[in-house]
């Protein structure tokens, strides 16, 4: 099995200081997430930012300073900016952060219900649109996947030249499909060859979901965007505090955590 590679989703569009004070909206507070994790040993920051007041933006230039405050505290670390940012946001203005030429960012490959009366739109256009702009810029996508159907969406875009293979997946589970065993199980298997995937858990399936990709030899997402709590009640510290639980999981089932060159060489990225 190749080592673990540990993406922390630090800040998402949606969660807030309500929910957690740790959330980070300001700059030097996405920095300070971003390096709490990569201490505890993430390898891959998945990022989203924010104003000061807490409002998801997808400006470029929020992003650049998002992204020099993190590449100040973690050198190597690989910043995966996400292209989804937040219910409702055109698509010029989620695909803002690529014209930074991020090593990866995210490409949702499909439109899903997200809570109450939201629904995250990703047309068939928008997902061709944002795959053929990742390719011109050299960008390696994390295809987001919320549901068994996206994986064959990425299959047809692929073969149509959107998506360059080998592809890498993250299927986020509990928000749409059931965050289950059996679930995940059925995603992996439906993968096509060679690719690789990593898997976040929704709320409290985080954990749960955590262990399975570590022993299934997939790759594992944790972070506040996905879930505020370090167990059952209490609220997580940091970011780091959710890694360094990963880690110990990893430990304990024999599996070896990567860095972030070790996570490039296992994702093929070109290093910027
Ligand atoms: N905030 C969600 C609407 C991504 O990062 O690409 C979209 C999202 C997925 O979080
Ligand atoms: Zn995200």
């Amino acid at each position: 099995m190749d080592k673990l590679i540990i993406t922390a989703a630090i800040c998402g569009a949606e969660v807030t200081k309500e929910n957690n004070p740790n959330v980070p909206y300001t700059v030097e507070e996405i920095g300070r997430e971003a390096e709490s994790a990569y201490r505890a040993g993430a390898s891959i920051i998945h990022l989203h930012v924010r104003y000061d007041d807490g409002t998801p933006t997808q400006d470029k230039e929020r992003f650049r300073l998002c992204m020099e405050e993190i590449r100040r505290r973690c050198p190597d670390v690989i910043i995966q900016p996400s292209t989804g940012g937040a219910v409702g946001m055109s698509n010029d203005e989620r695909l803002q952060p690529i014209e930074l030429l991020p090593e990866m960012a995210t490409l949702d490959c499909g439109t899903l219900n997200f809570g109450g009366d939201e629904i995250f739109v990703n047309t068939e256009n928008t997902i061709k649109y944002f795959g053929q702009k990742m390719i011109e810029k050299g960008i390696k996508p994390e295809i987001e996947v919320f549901d068994k159907g996206m994986i064959d969406y990425a299959i047809k875009f692929a073969k149509q030249g959107y998506i360059l293979k080998p592809m890498h997946f993250d299927f986020v589970m509990g928000v749409q499909i059931a965050a289950t065993a059996r679930d995940l199980a059925f995603m992996v298997d439906s993968l096509p060859e060679g690719s690789t995937w990593t898997v976040a858990g929704v709320g409290r399936h985080q954990f749960q979901m955590a262990a399975l990709g570590i022993v299934m030899g997939g790759h594992v997402r944790v972070g506040f965007e996905d879930n505020v709590y370090i167990s059952k009640g209490v609220l997580a510290k940091s970011n780091g505090e959710l890694v360094e639980k990963v880690v110990r999981l990893a430990k304990e089932l024999g599996r070896e955590i990567a860095t972030p060159d070790e996570a490039r060489q296992i994702l093929g990225l070109k290093k910027r």
